[in-house]
């Protein structure tokens, strides 16, 4: 189990004042922290969808926010260390590591792109998403998408726990973090606080309730 407060911070060295080489780097990692930096809890935060979390999880088409859930939050298991406030989206390169709270990847640039998720079980929803690009979160660390990218979901167990994304989906502009889908915050089923959305990728890629991602190379 990765996803303890303990566990948190221990494997980055890296210096916030390195951000300012760059001006990119620097107006994107401004929000960012170092990782390791105490967070500021937000108090009287919500979970969106908490409450509707359905254990059994719709698969007929019908979900939270018109999208279809393939699998909810709770049979993943990910319900507690997705709604808890000290959360953080950890990006590293073999350069440096950084992380960011929700709240801090609201505050950085959001990009809007209309995607469908196409899961291999016969469905296909397109959608409306909003977050952070990919691309830009890697600048920050002084990496690109262009050897791919390794990405980790809070989820303790199963298939899609750690996923890799080849360059074609890394490196390309409309690939998310996305944040917000269909003008509201992600649903706890759909992958808040964070999930990757990415053009042309199959559905089983599209990791949700993210934890990490490494670049490749
Ligand atoms: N962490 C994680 N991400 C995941 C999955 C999963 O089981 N665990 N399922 C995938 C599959 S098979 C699909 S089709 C999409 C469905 O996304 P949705 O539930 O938001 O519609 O999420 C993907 N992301
Ligand atoms: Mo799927």
């Amino acid at each position: 189990m990765t996803t303890t407060e303990s566990g948190r911070g221990r494997d980055g060295s890296a210096n916030q004042n390195s951000a300012s080489r760059s001006g990119r780097r620097a107006f994107l990692g401004i929000v960012g922290a170092a990782t390791g930096a105490v967070t500021v809890l937000t108090v009287g935060q919500s979970f969106p969808g908490l409450r509707g979390t359905n254990v059994f999880g719709p698969r007929d088409g019908k979900g939270p926010q018109g999208l279809p859930v393939n699998k909810t939050a709770a049979s993943a298991e990910v319900v507690a260390d997705a709604t808890d406030p000290r959360w953080r989206l950890r990006v590293g390169s073999s350069a440096r590591q950084m992380s960011w709270s929700r709240q801090e990847l609201l505050e950085l640039p959001q990009t809007e792109v209309d995607l469908p998720i196409a899961c291999v079980e016969g469905w296909s929803t397109s959608a409306h998403w909003s977050g952070v690009r990919l691309r830009d979160l890697l600048a920050v660390v002084g990496g690109t998408g262009a050897d791919g990218v390794q990405v980790r979901s809070l989820q303790p167990r199963g298939a899609y726990r750690v996923v890799d994304m080849g360059p074609e989906f890394a490196d390309h502009e409309a690939t998310l973090v996305a944040l917000a889908v269909n003008g509201q915050p992600l649903d706890l089923d759909h992958g808040y606080p964070a999930r990757m959305i990415a053009p042309n990728r199959p559905g089983v890629l599209q990791t949700k309730w993210l934890d990490r991602i490494e670049v490749l190379g």
